[in-house]
């Protein structure tokens, strides 16, 4: 029987993260291939966001032909390449226990499909590894963050095509051969679920047939799954110790209403949005409700037996998820009103507020989803992502960002709960612990860090760190193990 736990545990893994795309630039130095996230460029506002994030055959030329850098800001990052020494110093002096990065795909494998690791690029993640360590942090790496080569789209396809598993594993390996002694948490990739969401940052697949598009998503998330599941085999071979999760963006979804029609319209969602891809990688297997959607959406999966025996011997250790906001599903949508949410839009809940992108800020429902994820599948959580996007302003010298220090102590003080509860989870790593460029917006404004970084949306600016007002707040919480309440 798991005794009654009052608070965080002492062994608990407080930290911050970041991903290697939004924030090293340097994305041509040093033999780094293009990758997808090179020609991510800067949001419009004028353009829907289902147009925006959609990327066709057409606008993928326009967008590779495009010269002018000031559009693609992901290129440039925050200059985390070369000044990761001081942002890691900043992470420690919080008293972090885990930093959470990427490695960038392109730095190690320039195509992807190299007969020969970069040797320039697994030096560059030598002395960041290192330097964590260093400073008493453990590292959590995510393998993959939207960021996979671009020759791997041009030639290949993406995802769709099953040649991706290897050359996935193979990069993979080069990482577990030379870190995986050091390194004790890794994600296979990050937000698995993208291949729903964010089809082409997460599976590098383009839409040029409307037909067969459907197809194309599922059948490449079946392949990174596949290649999940070769991922912890690989790693096993190097390390007792060391655990792979699995990653989602979790979406966590209520009824509009207590109209069964809505509640069964928010189950579904849950279910194709979140548990689709969490069901097949922890329980090794893929749930029962899968056949009907691809029965309905005209979708026929090449599924290999040796796929079913690799998924089913070795699912994820840990589930790894973001948390932002939640949803709500109702079985009408024309009587609710549209809201922007992380990855896809939802309908607004009139109980909740919002922040200044209209995702809605909803602290209980983290507890509701750690109950639920723990109860599901029984193995240890980590919240890998959870933090507010705001505009925050420089007042002399000085960013006062009280409204972070809320949103963040409203979900620690119900993480501390799911805790009670019986929840069992590792660690908690804000998104993210630096300011750096947006994922879904390719600006800067959209800042979310502890540490304040001088520059525009232009890439204008000094690049100087500056604390901000929640940095010492968060460093006086990690001292104190929690809120202290
Ligand atoms: C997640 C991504 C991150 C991150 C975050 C915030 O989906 O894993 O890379 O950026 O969302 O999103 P945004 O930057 O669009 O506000």
């Amino acid at each position: 029987m798991k005794k009654f736990e009052q608070t965080f545990p002492e062994n608990f893994l407080w930290g911050g993260a970041i991903a290697a795309c939004q924030s090293e630039g340097a994305f041509d130095l040093d033999g780094k291939g293009l990758t997808v996230a090179d020609i991510a460029v800067k949001h419009d506002k004028t353009v829907p966001r289902s147009v925006r994030k959609l990327i066709t055959a057409e606008r993928l030329e326009k967008v590779l032909q495009e010269t002018d850098d000031r559009k693609f800001p992901k290129r440039y990052g925050i200059d985390f390449y070369h000044r990761f020494k001081e942002d890691i110093a900043w992470c420690a002096e919080m008293g972090f226990k885990v930093f959470r990065f990427s490695i960038a795909w392109g730095r190690i494998f320039p195509n992807g499909d190299d007969a020969k690791a970069n040797t320039k690029g697994l030096a560059f993640y030598d002395q960041v590894i290192a330097e964590v360590i260093k400073h008493g942090m453990e590292p959590l790496i995510t393998i993959n963050h939207f960021d996979m080569p671009m020759n791997l789209v041009t030639q290949y396809g993406g995802w769709k095509n099953r040649q991706l598993i290897d050359f996935y594993v193979t990069y993979a390996k080069t990482l577990f051969e030379r870190y995986g002694k050091k390194v004790n948490y890794w994600i296979a990739f990050n937000e698995i679920n993208g291949a729903r969401f964010n089809v082409f940052y997460s599976t590098g697949i383009v839409k040029d047939d409307e037909a067969t598009y459907l197809q194309d998503c599922y059948q490449a998330a079946h392949h990174q799954f596949v290649a999940s599941a070769l991922a912890k085999k690989a790693l096993s071979k190097v390390s007792k110790e060391a655990m792979l999760g699995c990653m989602v963006a979790k979406f966590t979804t209520y009824p509009a209403t207590c109209k069964p029609e809505d509640a069964l319209e928010a189950q579904k969602n849950e279910q194709m949005d979140n548990y689709y891809f969490t069901d097949t990688i922890i329980r090794g297997e893929y749930p029962p409700y899968a056949a009907r959607f691809w029965h309905e959406n005209g979708i026929e999966l090449q599924i290999f037996e040796e796929d079913e025996a690799v998924l089913k011997r070795y699912p994820a250790d840990f589930l790894a998820f973001s948390y932002y906001m939640s949803s709500i599903s109702a079985a009408d949508k024309e009587n609710f009103e549209e809201t922007d949410g992380n990855l896809k839009n939802t309908l607004k809940n009139p109980h909740l507020k919002a922040s200044e992108w209209g995702w809605q800020i909803d602290p209980i429902g983290l507890r509701y989803t750690l109950n639920d994820l723990y109860n599901r599948y029984s193995i240890p959580l980590f919240i890998v992502e959870n933090g507010i996007g705001a505009e925050d302003v420089l007042e002399d010298g000085k960013i006062d960002d009280d409204y972070r220090i809320d949103y963040l102590s409203a979900h620690i003080k119900q993480i501390e709960e799911a805790i009670k509860d019986g929840v069992q989870l590792i660690g908690y790593t804000t998104w993210s612990a630096i300011d750096i460029v947006s994922s879904g917006t390719s600006e800067m404004a959209k800042r979310y860090g502890f540490i304040y970084v001088d520059q525009d949306d232009l890439g204008h600016g000094t690049l100087k760190r500056i604390p901000k007002k929640s940095f010492h707040w968060y460093k006086a919480v990690i001292a104190a193990n929690g809120l202290g309440l």
